[in-house]
């Protein structure tokens, strides 16, 4: 025999308010599309993705490169500053540490500046995407990343704000000095942590 709980919904609690940053609400099994840009068809067979800037090796992957990288999984939460909250998500691809430690970071190096094949950018800070907390993803799922999602390849930041986890990537570029990209220049916060509810320029 099955039990069933009484009043189930169809969606589990998931250990209450404490998943939820500030100001947030939870968007179900939803996922919505927030695009400054036209989604653009981006070709596996043409797609390559760079680092360089402060790096010792500055090194360029095709489709088959970084599908040949040991490959990484985030499950958990992602925060769109617009207040929604995806809980339980799960992206697969490569994490950025694999990519730094075939390229090599140079000392300098403080921020990086990540760009889209649209021309879309984001900077963050070094430090918020080594240690396990970034990925480059091509998996939502278990199934490819579609287009409007980001596909074939987005990034993947997601302790903080999703502005930051830019869709169609194709450049990291590491600097020893931050420089505003697209959102950020239009008045969102330069870190963007949505547990400290850093949205715009002169939060917390
Ligand atoms: N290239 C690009 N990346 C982007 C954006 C964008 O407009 N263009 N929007 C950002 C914002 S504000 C959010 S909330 C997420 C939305 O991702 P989604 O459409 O997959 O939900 O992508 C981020 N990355
Ligand atoms: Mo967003």
């Amino acid at each position: 025999m099955m039990a069933v709980t009484r009043g189930f919904t169809g969606r589990p609690r998931r250990g209450g308010d404490d998943r939820l940053p500030p100001g947030q609400y939870d968007t179900g099994a939803g996922w919505p599309t927030l695009t400054a840009e036209l989604t653009p068809q981006v070709d596996v067979d043409t797609w390559t993705m760079t680092v360089d800037g402060l790096v010792d090796t500055p090194t360029t992957w095709d489709w088959r490169g970084i599908h040949a990288l040991p490959g990484s999984s985030y499950f958990g939460d992602i925060h769109c500053v617009t207040t929604w909250t995806k809980f339980d998500t799960t992206f697969t691809g490569v994490s950025v540490d694999t990519l730094l430690e075939t390229t090599g970071v140079r000392p300098e190096a403080t921020h990086v500046f990540a760009t889209a094949t649209t021309g879309y950018t984001t900077n963050l800070p070094l430090a918020d995407i080594t240690g396990g907390k970034a990925w480059l993803v091509w998996e939502f799922d278990g199934k490819p990343l579609t287009p409007e999602h980001g596909g074939p390849v987005r990034l993947l930041v997601p302790h903080l704000y999703f502005w930051k986890s830019a869709k169609w990537i194709t450049r990291i570029e590491l600097r020893d000095h931050d420089e505003q990209g697209f959102w950020e220049r239009n008045g969102y916060h330069d870190r963007g942590d949505p547990w400290l509810e850093q949205r715009y320029q002169g939060d917390a």
